[in-house]
């Protein structure tokens, strides 16, 4: 069994004090995509680069990059570590930010250890894994890929108006590397579960095989504003009401189907958004998961199907445009063996799994094998300042990451 162990002290210091950049006066962390509060993480994080000693390298999308470029090894594909470090709203301190913290940790304790890898090894922070300020989400490691032309991500608004590309220039994190610029030997993605699986069967890992399918879309639905004291029922075209019934009908089809099927509606906006008006507008977004492609195709189908329904039935027009449409992604069996023999040589339990989130690594896997690392989340909860993961749980994770490391950088 290999013995070596990351730093521990390091590695939980430097989450816990990522974990405090970006936070407002109310104590909520939230680092939006090319943000000012984004900016000062990216910025500790290519400090603690420079400071490792590595490269840095930023492409046009942002995504930031430490490389290790030991003697001799120069020619090779890198192994590529990575996650992200911009959060939802009123965030958790592990999602993506123990990826990438961790990675640089596997290079740093490598390096220190005086290990020769066989070919560089880089750490990446992928720009705007989130989706909450730009669509789609994981844009960064998409475009990365080949899966999104970086000038059209580079264009996109945001739901406040903002530009990318502009917000990218002035927070200084507009690169001149072009996306895809190291191509993967392969990658892996230390990550928290964001779910209950691990902690309820009391498993300390998960070896990621699959992560399921995303259809993200915005619904309009224009409705006539009128006097809510005034306006009888039956001459009403409410888009509040019309809306607050594609939600039910959302959550009854998931609950009643025995399937993996997911969704979520988690914006909602009315207008004019006045007590004593009927809302004459009203737009939200629809999140749909499974990790089976033909099920997937079925749920948008079946809400097509009703939004013309509510349409007749209401009396209202409804609008929908598509914001991301990801595949289920099987990810490399190879990887996913190296994660389960690394974690028996440990003594660790590990089981096989399906990640639910959307990860940097099923963008990676189109141009690398590529697989996950999972560790618990305490009660499954993420997204949410309560997310939780042990300190064991992350050293444990982290080591597993080093072992694979060491196994795929360490063959000729
Ligand atoms: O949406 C997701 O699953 C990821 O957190 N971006
Ligand atoms: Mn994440
Ligand atoms: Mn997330």
């Amino acid at each position: 069994m290999n013995n070596q162990s990351i730093n521990p002290t390091r590695l939980l210091g430097r989450l816990a004090e990522l974990g405090a950049i970006g936070r407002d006066p109310g104590g909520r962390l939230t680092r939006l995509a090319a943000s000012d509060t984004e900016k000062a993480g990216r910025d500790r994080f290519a400090y603690w680069i420079e400071a490792a000693g590595l490269d840095i390298a930023i492409d046009r999308i942002g995504n930031v990059f430490g490389i290790w470029n030991p003697e001799g090894v120069a020619d090779a594909a890198p192994l590529m570590l990575g996650s992200h470090i911009d959060t939802v709203i009123d965030a958790g301190i592990y999602d993506g930010c123990y990826g990438v913290l961790a990675g640089l940790e596997v290079i740093e304790a490598l390096k220190e250890a005086g290990f020769s890898p066989s070919r560089p090894i880089t750490v990446a922070a992928f720009t705007n894994e989130e989706g909450v300020r730009y669509a789609p989400d994981m844009m960064g490691s998409l475009v990365y890929s080949g899966g999104l032309d970086v000038d059209a991500a580079l264009a996109t608004v945001g739901t406040d108006g903002t530009v990318l590309g502009d917000e990218l220039r002035r927070i200084g994190y507009a690169g001149n590397h072009e996306p895809g610029f190291l191509r993967p030997h392969a990658y892996i993605e230390l990550h928290i579960e964001q779910g209950p699986v691990l902690e309820r069967e009391g498993i300390a890992l998960g070896a990621v095989e699959n992560l399921q399918g995303i259809s993200w879309q915005r619904v309009t639905i224009e409705g006539d504003a009128n006097h809510a004291g005034t306006t009888p029922i039956s001459m009403r075209r409410d888009a509040g009401h019309a809306a607050a019934r594609v939600i039910t009908f959302l959550r009854d089809r998931a609950r009643a189907s025995n399937t993996p099927t997911v969704a979520t509606v988690g914006c909602m906006e009315f207008q004019p958004n006045a007590i004593n008006v009927i809302p004459s507008r009203a737009t939200f977004t629809v999140d749909l998961r499974d990790p089976d492609e033909t099920r997937l195709k079925d749920e948008e189908a079946a809400l097509a199907a009703f939004l013309e329904t509510i349409a007749k039935e209401e009396d209202v027009a409804i609008s929908v445009e598509r914001l991301a449409r990801f595949e289920p992604v099987q990810f490399d069996a190879g990887i996913v063996g190296a994660i389960e023999t690394a974690a028996r040589a440990r003594d660790l339990t590990c089981r096989r799994m399906t990640s639910g989130a959307g990860h940097d690594a099923q963008m990676i896997a189109r141009i690398a094998p590529s697989a996950m690392i999972f560790v618990p989340s305490k009660d499954g909860i993420s997204h949410n300042p309560k997310e939780f993961t042990a300190d064991g749980d992350l050293v444990d994770g982290a080591n597993i990451l080093l072992d694979v490391v060491r196994k795929l950088a360490g063959e000729g």
